[in-house]
């Protein structure tokens, strides 16, 4: 018999609605409870209207699906966060210490907690980013997900509660639109290549960031889950890459598909975030851990990129 019934908390975000897809596929539609403020018309399984930042809300759900693992991916990004600093700290850390005091009291037996490559700050190295670093985040959201990976490693240590993280980069998918992000703009691009409109992108040229490719995003997440609990031994949050490349790079490598491609540079705050983060990140804990292995290269990201958002929006 199937026990595991998972909640998902942030369902209709740009990762949320594909993993939450891909936890159907792996577990079983029924398996599955997807939960966001709101439904999408076009959602297909089972689903309940969520506030995580309502507790009692929250507790009600769990309880009555009779939750055993919850992947809570519900967050304000770097970009957006920046507008209203202390409602996108009170959000995110209230949303995050609601599950992890439920996951507590219902003894959930697993929990998965996005981290970002927005815990790194100006201390960090550029160059090739270690797991075990100085943590100086230039955001607010930033500081939101540093906190709460140290919240997690606390909530594992003194409860012995199974929580699961990864230090997202920018994640590239055809599926799903991101939102507020500083690597949104790595979307944007093909959205816009697509339709044959020219593309102004808010990063300068030569902006160099850590990428992944959303099939590897959503394969990273779920082997990490799958990982026997004696291999874990980050319970702060693992560094996970994928590739890295600069808006020039990834405009050049789309040209080579759509010759009359145009893209022009206007640099705007997310000029400043991007500057902050490292360019390249090294997750050999994550490879050595729990086996991760990235799959995917810029060509591949765009020749897929490219193919599937023809066929969806030509
Ligand atoms: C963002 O740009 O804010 C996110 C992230 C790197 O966590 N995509």
């Amino acid at each position: 018999m199937n026990t595991t019934k998972i909640l998902v908390v942030g369902a209709n975000g740009q990762l949320g609605s594909v993993l939450t897809q891909a936890l159907q596929t792996k577990y079983g539609i029924e398996q599955v409870i997807a939960s966001d403020l709101y439904q999408k018309p076009d959602f297909n399984g089972n689903f309940e209207i969520l506030d995580g930042t309502n507790f009692n809300q929250l507790h009600e759900i769990v309880v009555r699906h009779g939750i055993t693992q919850i992947y809570h991916l519900a967050a304000i990004l770097s970009a957006n966060g920046e507008k209203d600093p202390l409602r996108t700290w009170d959000i995110n850390m209230k949303a995050l210490l609601n599950v992890l005091e439920v996951g507590r009291i219902e003894s959930i037996d697993k929990i998965f907690y996005p981290s970002s490559i927005a815990v790194f700050g100006n201390s960090a190295p550029k160059g090739i980013c270690p797991q075990e670093t100085f943590l100086d985040p230039s955001t607010v959201y930033g500081i939101s997900k540093a906190t709460g990976e140290n919240w997690a490693n606390y909530y594992f240590n003194r409860y012995g509660l199974d929580v699961r993280s990864l230090r997202y980069p920018g994640v590239i998918g055809y599926q799903s639109l991101p939102g507020g992000g500083t690597t949104d703009y790595a979307i944007d691009i093909f959205h816009k290549a697509v339709c044959d409109e020219p593309y102004t992108c808010f990063l300068a040229k030569d902006t160099r960031l850590p990428m992944i490719f959303m099939d590897d995003a959503i394969k990273a997440t779920l082997q990490l889950m799958e990982a026997p609990k004696e291999s874990i031994r980050t319970r702060t949050s693992y560094n996970l890459a994928g590739l890295s490349f600069t808006p020039e790079e990834i405009a050049a490598e789309i040209k080579k598909i759509i010759p009359n491609f145009a893209i022009s540079y206007e640099p705007d705050f997310r000029q400043q975030i991007a500057e902050s983060w490292p360019q390249v990140i090294d997750d050999k804990e994550a490879k050595a851990e729990w086996g991760w292995q990235s799959n995917y290269t810029l060509k591949d990201i765009t020749e897929t990129m490219i193919l599937k958002l023809q066929e969806q929006l030509t």
